[in-house]
């Protein structure tokens, strides 16, 4: 059976990715590195990896359903994840309403016979892959906030040159 590699994620309003492509400017003279495109940056809550496409189908239907607790997040931190060569934006700290974001959307996946990773969660969005300098730049741009009360599901296509992002579904926005 053909499958499709899935994730949900938290998906940011124009003006808030524009921001994230001047932190990406601001550390690829430090790091080197490939800039993620503007409008395909995102903070990752649930990695799926490759799901069938039957399963696909009943998450998109049951998306719209599910209603993620609304809550905010402060963007005041580069890092790096060296193994992964990538630099990324993200709390110093992950704020408990994200991890419990985080937690509630995975035992809502429990219904459908999956499971959270064993990782804890990092919460960050990529900015550049590829990075030559793990060393992220000493200064920090201002913080940017970032209040969500909505996921998205993305299924995640493989091309030459990188990966196609396409949003299938949309949760019910909190409030
Ligand atoms: P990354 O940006 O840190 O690579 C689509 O690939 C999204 O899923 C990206 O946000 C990516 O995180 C994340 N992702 C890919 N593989 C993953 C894994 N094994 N565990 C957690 N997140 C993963």
């Amino acid at each position: 059976m053909s499958s499709v590699r899935l994730f949900f994620a938290l998906w940011p309003s124009p003006s808030l990715a524009a921001s994230l492509a001047g932190w990406a400017e601001q550390a690829r003279p430090t790091t080197g590195g490939r800039v993620m495109r503007t409008e395909t940056l995102h903070l990752t809550l649930a990695f799926l990896g490759p799901v069938d496409a039957q399963l696909a189908d009943t998450l998109a239907a049951a998306t719209p359903g599910h209603q993620l607790p609304a809550g905010e997040v402060a963007l005041d931190h580069y890092g790096v994840f060296s193994r992964q060569r990538i630099l990324w934006a993200g709390p110093r700290q992950t704020p408990a309403g994200l991890q419990a974001a985080h937690d509630s959307l995975w035992q809502w996946l429990a219904d459908f016979g999956l499971t959270a990773p064993p990782q804890p969660f990092r919460p960050h969005v990529t900015l550049l892959r590829n990075i030559e300098h793990a060393q992220p730049p000493d200064t920090t741009p201002a913080p940017l906030s970032w209040r969500y009360d909505r996921m998205v599901l993305v299924a995640s296509e493989s091309l030459t040159g990188g990966s196609r992002y396409r949003i299938v579904a949309q949760s019910r926005p909190a409030g």
